[in-house]
């Protein structure tokens, strides 16, 4: 679906007066307002090609309608975002799920949407129809070397497909692990699982980047093989400067202090990117900044301070992606809040007034310390948000604009209420 320019300027012209009282404040008092603005417009978020439909649990799924039925409806559904948003020029693909057919036909089809292709995800955690050997006890662990090298071929297959798309990472998720006791020897499963990843980064382009992606439980649930940073960081680092460790929100034990996990891991140089969600319970994928809005400011907090003292790139050096599931929301309204959320984490984070932060921490003024944390977390940033969208030639309000142009109806109308999108 094309959004026209029109269409997006006479919204933004019913909200440019309130936006422009909002944004007053900030652009009269507040110095590093363009600094904030210009690096929002920049920051670029990834949407997951297998998060345009609607997920579902074990126990139930109920499609919403209008789903995009091939890879074109979901770059079409991706444009779609970023003509709104201005921040989601590019998709993360999962392979088979979004395998494409005439690359170069998908590459300019992206293109004309102003869509990029961050990493593109193996699947060794599902059997294909057509697939020899069974990943039921794992893929890269697996005791059985032919189970193995199927693992490697297909990861290696992921790669040529993204080189067709001009992508630069390959992200590699194992489900592999155990569900009970004495299934597994965990020293044996690691060794094999790091042989086969070395045979994976082997076969990287120079100029691509691996992410190791780790999670504590699901679907195994008693030991899972890349299970923590700190086994994806051993990874990492004994597989080479291309492999990075890929922090899930969504992947870690309740309680886990995630900003101090990301905070180690940048001052190491081994944090390669993100999967932005958020979780009450477990993986939930739900959207980001919707269960515990500070902790998602709190690791933005410690990216931009660990950046700019490696004098990183903070729109480029990064994976920047999302990893959500929908059960009870229209993907489109999930991803779009999503990225909002993002955003504000990240300009509240910029707002932090460093100097003095590391002044209270070097006289220990815990309390002086909180309130600068908390002075910008209980700033409202959002017209900054907004005034980035404007300048990129985006919707001042994508929710609003969406909702108002009842696109959802729109893709019924044209994909019908049944259509059902690969993915989670
Ligand atoms: C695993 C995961 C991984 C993807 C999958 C869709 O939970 O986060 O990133 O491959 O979700
Ligand atoms: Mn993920």
């Amino acid at each position: 679906m094309n959004l026209t320019t029109d269409t997006i300027a006479s919204h933004n012209a019913d909200r440019v007066a309130r936006h422009r009282q909002l944004l007053a404040p900030w652009t009269d008092s507040v110095e590093q307002t363009e600094t904030i603005i210009e690096k929002l417009v920049a920051f670029q978020i990834a949407i997951p090609s297998w998060a345009l439909g609607t997920g579902g649990t074990r126990f139930g799924r109920f499609p919403g309608g209008g789903e995009p039925r091939n890879l074109e409806e979901k770059i079409s559904d991706v444009g779609l975002l970023h003509a709104l948003n201005r921040a989601s020029g590019a998709i993360s693909l999962h392979i088979p799920w979004d395998i494409p057919q005439d690359p170069k036909a998908i590459r300019q089809l992206a293109d004309s949407y102003g869509l990029a292709f961050d990493a593109v995800n193996s699947n060794t955690f599902q059997d294909q129809p057509d697939q020899q050997e069974s990943y039921k006890f794992g893929s890269l662990q697996h005791v059985d070397r032919a189970v193995r090298q199927q693992a490697i071929d297909h990861n290696i297959d992921v790669i040529r497909h993204g080189v067709d798309l001009g992508s630069k990472s390959l992200t590699v998720w194992l489900s592999d692990g155990s569900s009970f006791p004495g299934q597994l020897n965990f020293r044996k499963a690691f060794e094999r699982t790091l042989g086969g990843l070395q045979d994976i980064y082997a076969a990287l382009p120079d100029d691509w980047k691996m992410f190791v992606e780790y999670k504590a439980f699901e679907p195994n649930f008693y030991s899972t093989t890349v299970g923590d940073w700190g086994s994806s960081y051993l990874y990492a680092s004994k597989l080479g400067p291309k492999a990075y460790t890929l922090v899930d929100l969504g992947h870690h034990l309740p309680n886990a202090n995630i900003e101090q996990i990301v905070a180690i891991l940048l001052m190491e140089g081994k944090l390669g990117g993100f999967h932005f969600n958020d979780s009450k319970y477990g993986d939930d994928d739900l959207t980001a900044g919707s269960i515990k809005p500070y902790q998602l400011f709190l690791i933005f907090n410690e990216l931009v301070g660990g950046m700019d003292a490696r004098g990183m790139n903070h729109a480029t050096d990064l994976g920047w992606m999302i990893d959500a599931s929908h059960n009870v929301k229209d993907p489109l309204e999930d991803l779009l809040q999503s990225v909002e959320a993002i955003q504000l984490a990240y300009a509240q984070a910029l707002l932090v007034d460093r100097d003095a932060l590391e002044a209270a921490r070097d006289a220990n003024d815990v309390v002086q310390a909180q309130e600068l944390l908390q002075d910008a977390f209980r700033t409202d940033v959002r017209p900054l948000a907004a005034e980035a969208r404007r300048r990129a030639g985006g919707a001042l309000h994508p929710l609003a604009l969406y909702r108002n142009l009842n696109i959802r109806d729109q893709l019924i109308q044209e994909r019908g209420a049944k259509s059902i999108a690969t993915g989670l």
